[in-house]
């Protein structure tokens, strides 16, 4: 006897439709309904409904969150494989679906999908091939048929002005990160079976580690052929597979193989002793770093105009809290102008692996010059420090709620007979207030992070000058109850 049975993975009724429906929003023969029963089996037989996450796309299957009752994305439209990335990064135990149509994934989307191939990523894309934008109502899609008619295509598509069907397998096939690619069809009951072995072995391929697997499955789109749901299956078998070649293009991979290469380097493990190594000279200075351990997250904004060197100290800062053997991450934003225009760095140091590089609130602001001071002071969090340099600043911090140095570091620099480094009087000034970098580790790392060797004793000099500053001028704790974040 043949029990039917809806998976477990799909939610009891379906909302969008009103409480109690059963039914789906597509169209009467559609694929899609078709993919998503397999997808749903799959999940169920391996127990994993509660950590998969379903990236679904802009296309008709934009309400599959209405159906999967696992975790659901929404992405922007040929986004889902970034998306899946990011997921990847923060949870490793999560069973990523990308789940996209051929418009989605091969059209707006082309980017993302070849990138996330390429690195490999332990994700399972599904991959709808209708040969049509179904949703928007017909339209030629990268996958159309030569001398197939669409909306956009009256007259067939042709080669010469549209180019050639994009067989979007033998791309995946050409890279050699992804394990697992395999084109299948819904042309009728004994390709479904296959389609549906193939759906579960790209599951099972994450669930174990494997790596990046890929199917592509040519289903068919019966209201935008203009052809019945019985003859849509016939169009398939006598169109699109002489097109897409149904068959497996790769299938290798060892299980474990993720997590053997990324315990090769954990991004979230100690950092490795080669890049101490880069920045302290060998492996013996690495013995005498004291490891810092209870420094809370330092979230740092330097700022000031193109050319200031704002982004080089970012980077100094980052490898001397690398030195350190902590995290760092350092994200620059400038204008198009080299010289000139406005520059920022944000750099994260924390003894955890960080997720987001960027800096919305930092805990310091080391601005060269007045613009930066007027465009970031608001953001820096009660209690946090602005370290202004008063050589191009003409006002105090208007805020009194952070603390704040105000030194100036142009002339210090000029004076010493390097004004370009003012940069690093700055980030001492810095060092010296908040007791990380060590100014000790600041002093070792100058030397290896410098590329022009002539301007290491000048540095050093620098850091000195800013650490007597300090020393003469103590900060004071701020005067005002906290203020409003702008
Ligand atoms: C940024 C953006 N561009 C265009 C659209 C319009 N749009 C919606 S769905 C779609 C194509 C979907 O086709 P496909 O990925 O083949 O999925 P199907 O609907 O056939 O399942 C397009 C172009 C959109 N929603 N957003
Ligand atoms: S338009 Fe095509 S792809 Fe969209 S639901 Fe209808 S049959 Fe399916």
């Amino acid at each position: 006897m043949i029990k039917h049975k809806k998976p477990d993975a799909f939610y009891d009724t379906f909302e969008r439709k009103g409480a109690g429906q059963q039914t789906t929003h597509y169209c009467p023969g559609c694929g899609h309904g078709t993919v998503h029963k397999m997808i749903a089996e799959a999940i169920d037989e391996f127990g994993v409904r509660d950590r998969t996450i379903f990236c679904s796309p802009v296309g008709c299957s934009v309400f599959a969150y209405y159906y999967f009752d696992t975790g659901n994305i929404q992405c922007a439209h040929g986004r889902a494989p970034a998306v899946a990335t990011g997921m990847r990064r923060v949870h490793d135990d999560a069973v990523i679906i990308s789940y996209q149509g051929d418009g989605d994934l091969a059209g707006i989307g082309t980017a993302e999908i070849i990138h996330a191939a390429n690195r490999g990523e332990n994700i399972t894309v599904f991959f709808v091939n209708n040969a049509i934008y179904g949703m928007t109502g017909g339209q030629m899609a990268p996958t159309t048929l030569i001398g197939q008619q669409t909306l956009t295509t009256p007259t067939g598509r042709s080669a010469a002005t549209d180019g050639n069907p994009i067989g979007m397998c033998e791309l995946m096939s050409a890279l050699s990160a992804p394990v697992y690619v395999e084109r299948v069809s819904l042309g009728d009951g004994n390709r479904v079976l296959k389609a549906r072995r193939a759906v579960r072995k790209a599951l099972k391929n994450q669930i174990d580690g494997v790596g990046f697997s890929f199917v592509e499955i040519l289903s068919p789109c019966p209201i935008n052929w203009k052809l019945t749901p019985m003859d849509a299956r016939k169009w398939l078998i006598e169109n699109l597979e002489p097109a897409f070649p149904v068959k497996s293009f790769r299938d290798t991979g060892t299980p474990g193989a993720v997590a053997t290469a990324r315990a090769a380097r954990d991004p979230s493990g100690p950092i490795p002793d080669d890049e101490m190594v880069r920045l302290l000279g060998s492996q013996s200075e690495i013995e005498t770093i004291d490891r810092v351990t209870g420094l809370p997250e330092q979230r740092v904004k330097v700022a000031g105009f193109g050319g200031q060197g704002v982004l080089s100290a970012g980077i100094l800062l980052a490898n001397c809290a690398i030195s350190e053997g902590l995290h760092a991450t350092w994200l620059p934003s400038y204008g198009p102008e080299m010289r000139g225009g406005t520059a920022n760095a944000s750099v994260i140091v924390s003894e955890e692996s960080i997720g987001s590089p960027l800096v919305d609130e930092p805990t310091t602001l080391i601005a060269l010059n007045g613009p930066s001071i007027d465009a970031f002071e608001g953001s820096v969090v009660p209690g946090g420090l602005i370290v202004a340099n008063s050589s191009l600043i003409d006002r105090e911090p208007a805020r009194s709620d952070v603390r704040y140095c105000m030194i100036p570091a142009s002339k210090i620099a000029q004076d010493i007979g390097f004004q370009g480094a003012a940069n690093v009087v700055l980030l001492a000034a810095y060092a010296a207030i908040e007791g990380f970098p060590a100014i000790d580790i600041l002093r070792r790392v100058i030397p290896h992070a410098l590329k022009k060797k002539n301007l290491v004793d000048l540095n050093l000099q620098m850091v000195d000058a800013a650490v007597e500053f300090v020393a003469e001028h103590p900060v004071a704790a701020p005067s005002a109850a906290p203020l409003p974040v702008r």
